[in-house]
């Protein structure tokens, strides 16, 4: 990786200030900065090469869908998927997360399972729950370790022949756990279970393989790891893709029409309905290329040892409770904490007088917080550009929130 200074210096956002101090930018699992790279090929498209894709027969045409299809190969690249069909482009998570449930790949009877982990993201439940109620399944949850880790027990023992779907995220937006994905998604094919992965928090934050990992969906986002909001990715087995029906019928997914029928494109195409981001496509690139110049198992070692910084220093506080696993491989990037009784929102508002922009609230993970006891939490997540005098000013910030809260009776 080139030095701390040069990496930022790409990073236009973060030399500003906020409420009249540098900005200290730590909500990178919320969304992350965007590199000059990107940024340019973004007014680049707009200025030069805005045409739409796969339509016009024109040079610029081409050249634009050239560049759209050469995103789809390089996603597969990065995630070591066997064929680009396997890429399908999507808003975001989210939406990739809902193809899987309810684009027909799975199939569910009345007392057919479905398990999540108490982790999961509402993107990764809430399509589960509702799948569930419209096909009388069950949905059940994993618990998890009082460390924070997903209950390797718990797992085993509620997977059972009646689990059609497991789904689980490769690492959770508010606990930091990393989660073994291969193992998981091994024990459960044993029974024959569909296995979906929300590599969320997992893309651009470590390495990605989806051959080792052997499921059968994973979803991601492309604002997550440099690129533009918008534009994400459901990645599936072939086979499995075969087996799903789009959910957006129109333009461009079409094979031929008549006034009774129409037959559709070959996968991923035909999920691929209507003018698609192609600004995103084409930003989602770039920034796959910087992710890789940077390399992502160096961006993955020093984010780990920046959170493990971040994580120590709190744990060091008498008032703080820091959730999630101490330290090491089954941890990324994200640290959320409490100060004493203080309202995760009041501690937030008191970081971002500083300059400090930090997560307050439930995190679109309200069961997890229920299973924490805690109505929200505090979160920290740190990118490979953050420093560690940023995270210091953190430590310090909470240690005087906590002295000045305690000062006046509160907390
Ligand atoms: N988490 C956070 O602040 P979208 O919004 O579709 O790009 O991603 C949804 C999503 C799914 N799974 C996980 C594990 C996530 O962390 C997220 C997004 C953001 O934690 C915004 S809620």
């Amino acid at each position: 990786m080139q030095s701390i200074n040069t990496v930022r210096a790409d990073f236009p956002f973060l030399t500003q200030t906020m409420n009249g101090h540098p900005l200290i930018y730590l909500d990178n699992a919320a969304t992350t900065q965007k590199p000059w790279p990107v940024l340019q090929a973004l007014r680049q498209y707009y200025t030069q090469e805005n045409v739409n894709v796969h339509r016009g027969g024109y040079a610029r045409a081409a050249a634009t869908t050239a560049e759209y299809e050469g995103v789809r190969m390089q996603v597969a690249r990065l995630i070591n998927a066997s064929s680009a069909r396997e890429i399908v482009f999507t808003k975001g998570t989210t939406e990739a997360l809902n193809w899987a449930a309810f684009g027909g790949a799975v199939s569910l009877k009345p007392q057919d399972e479905i398990l999540v982990t108490v982790m999961e993201h509402h993107s990764n439940l809430v399509p589960w729950q509702i799948l569930a109620a419209r096909t009388g399944a069950v949905l059940r949850f994993v618990e998890l370790t009082t460390a924070g880790t997903l209950d390797w027990v718990d797992f085993q023992r509620k997977l059972s022949t009646r689990t059609r779907v497991v789904a689980v995220s490769a690492a959770s937006n508010v606990l930091g756990t990393v989660n073994p994905v291969a193992a998981i998604a091994r024990t459960a094919h044993e029974v024959g279970a569909l296995v979906v992965v929300d590599a969320a928090q997992a893309i651009g934050h470590m390495p990605v393989d989806v051959q080792k990992w052997g499921a059968d969906f994973v979803a991601f986002s492309g604002h997550k790891m440099l690129g533009p909001t918008g534009i994400g990715v459901l990645w599936g087995q072939r086979a499995v893709l075969e087996r799903m029906h789009p959910l957006e019928y129109g333009g461009e997914m079409i094979s031929a029409v008549t006034r009774n029928e129409t037959t559709f494109k070959e996968v991923p195409w035909c999920f691929e309905g209507g003018t698609q981001n192609i600004a995103g496509v084409i930003g989602l690139g770039k920034a796959i290329r910087y992710l890789e110049q940077q390399g992502i198992a160096t961006i993955q070692a020093r984010e780990q040892r920046l959170a493990a910084r971040l994580a120590a220093g709190l744990r060091a506080l008498p008032q703080v409770t820091v959730y999630g696993p101490v330290s090491g491989e089954q941890r990324n990037g994200v640290v959320a904490f409490n100060v004493g009784s203080l309202h995760a929102h009041d501690v937030a508002t008191v970081l971002d007088a500083q300059g400090t922009a930090v997560r307050a609230g439930h995190h679109c993970a309200q069961v997890l917080m229920d299973h924490l006891g805690v109505p929200g939490t505090v979160r920290a997540s740190v990118a490979f550009y953050n420093t560690t005098a940023e995270v210091d000013a953190l430590i310090t910030q909470v240690e005087r929130t906590e002295a000045f809260f305690k000062k006046h009776g509160m907390g």
